[in-house]
């Protein structure tokens, strides 16, 4: 049986932890097992990354980008090779493995091309008569040893989102991929090994919730996490004890707008794609769609008819729209979901159960529900999974109420031909993203993250880069004078 390694100090190791089998989710073949890392590999890779630290932190970041750009070459030249291994893990189709590739080599050309620029020290002068005159020098130093821990749902972009800003501001990582994509871990290892980063700069290591939880206890400085709220929550009180920085990434139930001005074949389009991409495991997915009630008939006949006529198959299949999800957990939880709606008085338009054609893997077909309520699993969780409850709304202000009436805020997407409107209403949805006549897409030139629940902190962009380093002022006084007028003595004698 092939064994998933972690890559610790430079070195390729197979820790004698458990040995975790992982399935694939179309075919429910043992695919190869993650040999889980032990508390004294922690160790050694957290040692690696201290001492790794001192030299990376002390070069130039045009240095550090030469070596960084190669990890960008070299995912273009392995695209195939990286593509087929998410698609072997994670089951979702060849070409959204691709455009995970190829989304995060943008964000590589996007830092390699701007960090510099972001990261150079500012200056400010300060005039101001009766205080004097001050200049401030803003500096931008990395903060340390950051730890990434990330999920399975884009096993490939996720972690690349932020160990690139890290690096490039000078922090040395460690990564933990998640156990059920960890093959994917060891790929992008592999990148950052070929392209010559000194050892240590760059450590993964291999494990379950319990080796993230001990990474996040470690003495690092920073921890960027994305994963679900309950994992996330647990980080949060972890780090806080540290005091550590923390940057969170968790879930979503975005609301998708439609107003009765919307151009409707354009917002059907946009829900398909919205609402089934990634199987709908995606924590920016379409999860609850709301209709305006003039155009909610029209609709529903649509997107019942485009989302029935979905294909469902193994990721490998080119004609496959819809993979597998990712474990028979998440089937059952999604299959348990749409029955409590149906008890609740939920009507199923289409789907509602796995395609009867399989005999193994982890399906789900599309699934369209309506006759929704607030108080449904699938209008109030964050259902991973390819159901897409759909609800009418009469006025603006009802869609913003049930748009707002969850603990989640990270991703909305609102479809009319009124810019001025959509802008409007915007403003008035808990989220960190709002996409106007369109959905879930992502670049490394705007930031990214959660309200509320959602998270904290962001990531891509300068908000992002900005995240991984400590902003300090050095401040100078340009007036001399024997005695400041704040000074003491208070008293003028
Ligand atoms: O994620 P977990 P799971 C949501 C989604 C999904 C649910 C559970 O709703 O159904 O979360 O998914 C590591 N300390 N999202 O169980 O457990 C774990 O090993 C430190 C939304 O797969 O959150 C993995 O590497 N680390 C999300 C990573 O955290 C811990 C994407 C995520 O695992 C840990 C994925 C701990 N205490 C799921 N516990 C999104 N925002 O897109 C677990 N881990």
């Amino acid at each position: 049986m092939n064994i998933v390694r972690s890559f610790i100090d430079g070195k390729w190791i197979t820790p004698t932890g458990v040995k975790i089998p992982k399935l694939n989710p179309a075919t429910e073949e043992v695919i190869h097992e993650v040999a889980s890392a032990r508390m004294p590999d922690l160790r050694i890779a957290l040692e690696s990354s201290k001492r790794a630290f001192h030299q990376w932190s002390t070069m130039t970041i045009g240095e550090r980008v030469e070596l960084l750009k190669k990890v960008g070459q070299l995912m273009m030249d392995k695209l195939d090779e990286i593509s087929s291994v998410i698609t072997l893990e994670n089951g979702k189709p060849l070409v959204e493995s691709s455009m995970e590739v190829t989304g995060a080599q943008m964000y590589v050309d996007y830092y390699v091309a701007e960090a510099e620029q972001m990261l150079r020290e500012e200056t400010r002068i300060m005039d101001f008569p009766q205080a004097g005159n001050y200049e401030f020098r803003i500096v931008f130093e990395p903060l340390g040893v950051v730890v990434v821990i990330s999920p399975w749902n884009w096993p490939f972009l996720i972690p690349i989102q932020t160990i690139i800003p890290a690096m490039v501001a000078g922090n040395s990582v460690i990564f933990k991929p998640s156990s059920l994509t960890a093959m994917v871990g060891e790929k992008i290892a592999e990148l950052f090994e070929e392209a010559g980063l000194p050892k240590g700069v760059f450590n993964m290591v291999q494990g379950g919730g319990r080796i993230g939880e001990m990474l996040v206890k470690s003495d690092v400085q920073a921890v960027v996490f994305t994963g679900g709220n309950k994992a996330g929550a647990q980080v949060a009180l972890n780090c806080a004890k540290g005091l550590k920085k923390t940057i969170l990434e968790l879930g979503g139930s975005d609301p998708f707008i439609v107003l009765d001005d919307a151009n409707l074949d354009e917002a059907v389009n946009g829900a398909l794609y919205g609402r089934f991409f990634g199987a709908g495991q995606i924590c920016v997915s379409a999860k609850r769609i709301l209709v305006h009630e003039n155009v909610f008939n029209d609709f529903l006949k649509q997107f019942v008819e485009k989302a029935s006529s979905l294909k469902v198959g193994n990721g490998f299949d080119p004609s496959t729209d819809i993979g597998p999800l990712i474990s028979r957990e998440q089937q059952s939880y999604v299959s348990r979901s749409v029955r409590q709606a149906i008890l609740a008085g939920a009507r199923i338009m289409c789907g509602g159960s796995a395609p009867k054609e399989f005999k193994k893997g982890f399906f789900y077909s599309p699934t369209v529900l309506t006759d929704v309520n607030l108080s449904m699993k699938v209008m109030s969780e964050e259902i991973f999974g390819p159901v897409a409850p759909v609800m009418p709304f009469h006025d603006e202000k009802q869609a913003v109420e049930i748009a707002n009436a969850t603990e989640y805020g990270l991703g909305a997407s609102i479809w009319t031909e009124n810019e001025d409107r959509a802008i409007r209403l915007s403003r008035r949805i808990e989220s960190g993203i709002v996409w106007i006549n369109d959905v879930a897409v992502t670049f490394p030139h705007a930031p990214w993250g959660g309200v509320k629940r959602s998270g904290l902190g962001r990531h891509s962009s300068r908000y992002g880069l900005l995240e991984m380093v400590n902003i300090r002022q050095i401040c100078i006084n340009k007036i001399r004078e024997p005695r400041r007028m704040w000074w003491l003595p208070y008293s003028k004698e």
